[in-house]
């Protein structure tokens, strides 16, 4: 079976990965034009860089974020900030089309009223890859996190509440989004190294966009 031919034919569907985690097959895919249109100046303003992890490894991933929130490692440790430390500025604002399809994704797989503050943007070349970990420095972890992949395909890990629990592998492609919530919010996950592949638009690389609610759930002034 063919790639296009596979993802033709999942095209549109919900399929379930969990209680409460869904992959929507290309719901990004009406909003492509505007998305990368939008992905442009956040990188020229906020441009992709590698980084440190407290445990002194280089992530293989690169990375930006956007939204009032940008999640940062360095050799001290992971956390959110307002500011890109890089150039001492403000990340780029979250573009109105980004926040319109996250909430549109939230809410087909259950989420009302998803409110996100930050979406870490990461860059996939061909053999990077992310180690299975837990996303555990939100504030919130019951609202969902939305997952947008574009570009060449990836495969997902999707594990368990314990690191060495069984992973199921999901394949994503261009367009697919995942979402995550509720009980299945803290579940281990990760990425496989990525083949080379080569797509039209995008290139040879993987682009996913994760959205989070990172600060306190009913929104605070504190500067992170
Ligand atoms: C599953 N990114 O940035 S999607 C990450 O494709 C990250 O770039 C991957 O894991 C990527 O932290 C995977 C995001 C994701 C986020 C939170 C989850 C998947 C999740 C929480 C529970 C289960
Ligand atoms: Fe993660």
């Amino acid at each position: 079976m063919t790639l296009d031919l596979f993802e033709s034919t999942l095209m549109g569907t919900r399929e379930r990965l969990g209680q409460q985690a869904y992959v929507l097959r290309g719901f990004a895919l009406p909003y492509m034009p505007e998305l990368l249109q939008a992905l442009a100046p956040i990188q020229k303003q906020a441009p992709f860089r590698h980084m440190h992890t407290p445990g002194g490894y280089t992530m293989s991933v690169a990375l930006t974020n956007c939204g009032r929130l940008g999640w940062t490692s360095d050799h001290t440790g992971y956390r959110y900030t307002c500011r890109d430390p890089l150039s001492g500025l403000d990340w780029p604002a979250m573009p109105a089309t980004f926040l319109a399809l996250a909430q549109d994704a939230a809410q087909a797989a259950e989420f009302t009223q998803y409110a996100p503050d930050a979406c870490l943007i990461n860059r996939y070349l061909p053999g990077s890859k992310l180690s299975m970990h837990q996303d555990r420095n939100e504030k919130n972890d019951y609202e969902p996190i939305v997952s947008v992949s574009l570009g060449i395909p990836a495969i997902f890990l999707f594990g368990g509440h314990q690191r060495n629990d069984k992973a199921t592998r999901v394949p994503l492609f261009h367009g697919d989004i995942v979402v995550w919530g509720g009980v299945d919010r803290m579940r281990y996950h990760g990425v496989l190294p990525i083949k080379d592949a080569d797509h039209l638009q995008l290139g040879r690389q993987r682009t996913n966009l994760t959205f989070r609610t990172a600060g306190l759930p009913n929104s605070s002034n504190t500067k992170m």
